[in-house]
């Protein structure tokens, strides 16, 4: 075994480029035992791909996806494709004895995911998936405060995630193809927050008490050459015509958590004035948290013990120097960091898996990921029936 990981992308969008650059850097600020080599990436479009194997470093790239995945060099493959092909890259990558790194969500349907989870327990590969929030110093360390106690009982989680890119001038991109995408901002979005607030909890979801699924925008610009994947202002032209959304714009849901406590989720992509507000409240016996990833260096802390002087404190989480989670990897206090470094830190945490270590934090499987979408599901089901859902507790 070569002492590098040899990694195949499937992706050349966003992810593609966030993962790239995580792959690119990482081994200049974490001392990895078996760094990444960027061996091959896959794309759908011949010059693109080849233009982007240029661009980030790729030594090798390709059209034909099972080429990549099925190359005898590759150790691991990364999945940063869209939702609806997640599940049969990651089954051929396991069957081809491949570790597999995914994108969120797990698939664009519950099925799938189950099948995923099913093949990655079958196997014995290593599976990840990229919820990277967990690795944003923050919200690591509002991990630890809970694991610490400083919380107490969790009486409450309240999480949301707003963005607003999807109103009606977006054109209709692959993410409002419930074909392609399986659900707009409740996959995209609330499973973030799902993740989060199980991550930072440690507790699981049990029933999702009430939901409301809604779309505001009905129809949308198509766009010539067939839905692209980005982000609008990306570029892509859109055509004269008109097609249908078919996924929710908003989902917002009730639920209870396995210790005792209430949680609630809202994701949009039209809540007008936020464009990235990744947000975490958990209130406690003992105190309380508070997290807003546009705000992502900071973290706010509430001790109920500290009496008259009990009040929010605004903890700049970039010390390394007093154990801040990735911090040292990186600047000096309070020189911040990035979105791109919240992949960085995962890469950096499955690359030491795969040398026989430990992640610095919890690192999603196939298997843990799947409570994520069977909270996601629930959501739906309950929007849809009007009734609460119990979530299957066996994974
Ligand atoms: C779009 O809503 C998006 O790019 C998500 O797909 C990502 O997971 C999130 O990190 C940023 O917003």
């Amino acid at each position: 075994m070569s002492s590098s990981t040899n990694i195949a992308l499937l992706g050349t969008k966003f992810m593609g480029r966030a993962h790239s650059n995580a792959w690119l850097n990482v081994d200049k600020y974490f001392d990895l035992s078996r760094p990444p080599s960027m061996h091959v990436v896959a794309g759908r479009n011949p010059a693109e791909t080849a233009e982007f194997a240029q661009r980030w470093g790729w030594k090798n790239h390709e059209t034909d996806w099972t080429r990549a995945v099925s190359d005898p060099e590759v150790d691991l493959v990364d999945i940063g494709t869209p939702n609806n092909v997640h599940g049969e890259q990651a089954i051929a990558a396991l069957e081809a004895g491949k570790h597999v790194a995914c994108e969120k969500p797990l698939s664009d349907s519950i099925a799938t995911a189950e099948a995923m989870a099913a093949a990655a327990a079958a196997s014995d590969r290593q599976t990840f998936v990229w919820y990277n929030y967990r690795r944003v110093p923050a919200v690591a360390l509002a991990h630890r405060l809970v694991r610490e106690g400083r919380i107490g009982t969790i009486y409450h989680a309240r999480a949301s995630y707003l963005q607003s890119w999807g109103g009606p001038d977006t054109p209709l991109l692959w993410r409002f193809d419930s074909a392609v995408a399986g659900s707009g901002a409740h996959g995209d979005l609330n499973a973030h927050i799902i993740d989060a607030v199980r991550f930072v909890t440690g507790e699981e979801i049990t029933t999702v008490e009430g939901a409301i699924e809604h779309t505001f925008i009905h129809e949308r610009q198509t766009i010539e050459g067939g839905a692209g994947g980005e982000i609008a202002g990306s570029g892509a032209s859109t055509g004269g015509s008109k097609g249908t959304s078919t996924v929710d714009d908003t989902v917002a849901f009730l639920s209870r958590l396995s210790g005792g406590g209430i949680a609630s989720f809202e994701a949009t992509r039209v809540a007008t004035g936020y464009h990235n507000a990744n947000r975490f409240e958990i209130h406690g016996e003992l105190g309380a948290l508070r997290f807003d990833f546009e705000r992502m260096n900071e973290l706010a802390f509430y001790d109920a013990s500290d009496g008259a002087t009990a009040g929010w404190r605004t903890i700049d989480v970039t010390r390394g120097g007093d154990g801040h989670p990735y911090a040292a990897a990186w600047w000096p206090d309070s020189h911040g960091l990035g979105y791109e470094h919240s992949f960085v830190n995962q890469a950096a945490d499955i690359l030491t898996v795969l040398g026989g270590g430990d992640a610095l934090v919890p690192m999603p499987d196939f298997a843990d990921a799947l409570r994520t979408e069977r909270v996601l599901h629930a959501a739906i089901e309950s929007a849809r029936r009007g009734a609460p859902i119990p979530i299957d507790p066996v994974v």
